[in-house]
């Protein structure tokens, strides 16, 4: 990662919203969100449905390396209790890539166990990159007043701390100011208020999140660095019983989707490649598969080559990972707020994502949604998720969404 982007990074404290006459040619049909919901297949498979990606020196230990992901976006905080759990079909795989190439090397793979009710924790089974396998207890959701206490649990042999369950989708985007300004443009009446609504859509809402703090010493780097994406995977073969109404599934794990620097696919994959994309690997991205696509939607929008070289250097030339630069320092509240050491240096989860790609894609503009920050408090300790949305009480108003 060259340190230009990096140096770009601090520029993007400022979200004042200037217009780039880039955007005013903007060809794209509808911008979903971070990774919600952006493929036909993964749409329809919520569990499978990575919402983002997150990784970053744990701001309590940089020794430690934080990685996070969350699936089944927008979960209305009523249905907290029926909606707040984890598919025990699903694999989630995070690849780490410790060489410097395209390819992944090691993984870490989660999965769970069947829920038995509404209350009782599902187990988390952590396979470490160097085989070590690590359960943990999953945070069972609730429908009180006020969020549930977490279960955090580090073990002792690995050092490797663990939380899974429902929280506040620490997202943050304004989809439909977004789109809106997109439909003006391609109106031909560009209307840049649109993007002044600073209205969050994720605001109000829930997802399932999971989230490790990692030591250093488990992973490999390569001059510091690692990479990081997350794939969802199916085993191939689904049978249904229909005496019982059980899917049950065999043969060999395939994605549904995949994410690693967030925005490309929904931002740069045009709509019918989407699936293939997701079910492409880093590998494939290196080797050009989806280059003309991309480099076809930035043209489309403007971008100039600098700055497509720069989106390249980033998601396609050594393949779709978040990489993080473990010998950058993270530190304050939140999971850390030090401008050097967040997005596209790794994420974290205050970093304003879509701007800083915006501003790339503006041709290094400062442009951006209006929406700068989570709806609430993101926490100062371990997981440093904003705490689920609860089902308000009589007396509130505001229920936070912004929609
Ligand atoms: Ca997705
Ligand atoms: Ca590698
Ligand atoms: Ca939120
Ligand atoms: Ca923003």
């Amino acid at each position: 990662m060259s340190t230009s982007i990096r140096r770009a990074g601090f520029v993007l404290s400022v979200t004042a919203v200037v217009l780039s006459l880039a955007f005013f040619s903007m060809p794209q049909g509808v911008t979903r969100a971070a990774d919600h919901s952006e493929a036909p297949l993964a749409d329809h498979d919520r569990p499978a449905d990575i919402g983002d990606v997150y990784a970053f020196l744990d701001p309590s230990d940089n020794t430690k390396v934080v990685f996070a992901f969350t699936v089944v976006g927008f979960i209305v905080p009523s249905e907290n209790a029926n909606q707040g759990a984890f598919d025990s079909t699903v694999r989630y795989r995070l690849e780490l890539e410790e060489t410097g190439d395209a390819v992944a090397d090691r993984f870490i793979d989660v999965t769970f166990s069947e829920r038995t009710s509404r209350t009782t924790p599902q187990t988390a089974t952590v396979v470490l990159p160097n085989g070590t396998r690590v359960t943990a207890m999953t945070t069972p959701p609730s429908l009180a007043g006020t969020a549930p206490t977490r279960t955090v649990s580090t073990d002792s042999a690995t050092g490797v701390t663990f939380f899974a369950g429902v929280a506040d989708d620490p997202f943050f985007f304004d989809i439909p100011g977004f789109n809106r300004f997109v439909a003006s443009i391609q109106a031909g009446t560009p209307d840049g208020s649109q993007l002044a609504r600073g209205r969050d859509s994720f605001a109000g809402y829930n997802t399932m999140c999971v989230a490790l703090s990692v030591p250093l010493s488990l992973l490999q780097t390569s001059n510091g660095v690692i990479g990081v994406d997350l794939l969802t995977q199916r085993q191939l073969k689904r049978t249904f019983k229909p005496k019982t109404g059980e899917v049950v599934y065999s043969g060999k794990f395939v994605n549904v989707d995949r994410m690693g620097v967030p925005a490309i696919n929904t931002v740069l994959i045009p709509f019918a490649r989407k699936d293939e994309y997701n079910l492409a690997s880093t590998s494939k991205d290196a080797a050009g598969t989806f280059a003309t696509d991309i480099i076809g939607t930035l043209t489309a929008l403007g971008t100039n080559t600098d700055n497509v070289n720069i989106l390249a250097s980033v998601a396609v030339l050594n393949g779709d990972f978040l990489r993080l630069n473990t010998t950058i320092p993270n530190n304050g509240p939140g999971g850390g707020n030090n401008a050097e050491a967040g997005f596209p240096n790794g994420r974290r989860f205050g970093d304003d994502v879509v701007d800083t790609v915006l501003f790339f894609v503006a041709n290094q503009t400062a442009i951006g949604d209006s929406v700068n920050g989570n709806d609430v408090a993101l926490t100062d300790a371990f997981p440093y998720l904003g705490l689920s949305q609860q089902p308000r009480n009589p007396d509130v108003t505001d229920d936070n969404t912004r929609n």
